[in-house]
């Protein structure tokens, strides 16, 4: 999944494709160098973020999904309000990314339910202004088990087709560096509840912590691909389904490397 965010204020790449034609070009390129679908924000999830109301999220998003919809380009969007879920799928979206795991708009399951696409439940407990207050667990992993069935379970009571579930951790939503880093190493408890899992660590905060320089000052942004890559195929290889970043062609190498080096194809072959 290629991360398209059109927001002024993305932690990333917030301001770089407010154009539309900017915004189009990237998605098509993140397509063509092995993104199977690109994700489309229109509101920045960023800790401490104030929201956008829903037409604004829409009259940034919408025009984007027809312009990479005529393209051929699979599309997800990425939203947490029911509203800009069902403009985003009239415009073209194949699934539903939803940072809130339908927690924040009570109408989102209806939506999914009545659209019949994939619809991503990230784990979360509470919108960006104030959630790290929230980042409080006494097992962390057990507890974002626990929280994504609850999620996955509403989801199906609501009519969400089961296979049209997939399930997310939400590194850096309601977690601290420590909770995100127990998380990846367990991740084989996410998958074994038996929805795909989609992992997204991309570029995020907890990255630039572990690189920091001797003086405590993180890695910038613009530096923390090798450390995306390295969580990306450590993912992969502990089941994820998925994941989610801004620089598709290197994973893309690194995931067929890791592929590679599993096939049975290359097992003891002189
Ligand atoms: N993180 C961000 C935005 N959307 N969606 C899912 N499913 N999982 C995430 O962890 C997630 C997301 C924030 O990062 P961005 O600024 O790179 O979009």
């Amino acid at each position: 999944m290629g991360v398209l965010n059109v927001t002024p204020d993305s932690f990333s790449d917030g301001g770089r494709y407010t154009d539309l034609e900017a915004a189009v070009h990237h998605g098509v390129t993140l397509f063509r160098e092995g993104a199977h679908v690109i994700d489309v924000g229109g509101e920045s999830t960023r800790p401490g973020a104030d929201r956008v109301d829903a037409p604004t999220e829409i009259a940034r998003v919408v025009p984007v999904i027809e312009r990479l919809f005529a393209e051929g380009v699979p599309v997800s969007i990425d939203t947490s309000r029911a509203a800009v879920a069902e403009a985003a799928v009239a415009a073209g979206a194949v699934a539903i990314n939803d940072v809130s795991g339908g927690l924040a708009d009570p109408r989102m399951a209806q939506v999914a339910a009545a659209a019949g696409c994939p619809w991503i439940l990230m784990h979360w407990r509470g919108h960006s202004r104030d959630m790290q207050k929230l980042a409080v667990y006494s097992d962390v992993v057990a507890e974002v088990r626990d929280e994504l069935r609850a999620r996955a379970d509403d989801a199906m009571a609501a009519g969400v087709d089961p296979s049209r579930i997939v399930l997310d951790p939400g590194l850096g939503f309601a977690k601290t560096a420590e909770h995100n880093w127990n998380l990846s190493a367990n991740l084989g408890a996410l998958v074994d509840l038996g929805f795909p899992v989609l992992f997204a660590a991309s570029r995020k905060t907890y990255l630039g912590r572990l690189l920091a320089d001797e003086d405590g000052t993180p890695r910038e942004v613009g530096g923390r691909e090798a450390a995306t890559l390295a969580t990306s195929v450590l993912a992969v290889a502990s089941g994820a389904w998925g994941v989610r970043v801004h620089e598709v062609r290197a994973t893309a190498d690194a995931i067929a490397v890791w592929r590679a080096t599993g096939s049975p194809r290359f097992r003891g072959t002189p």
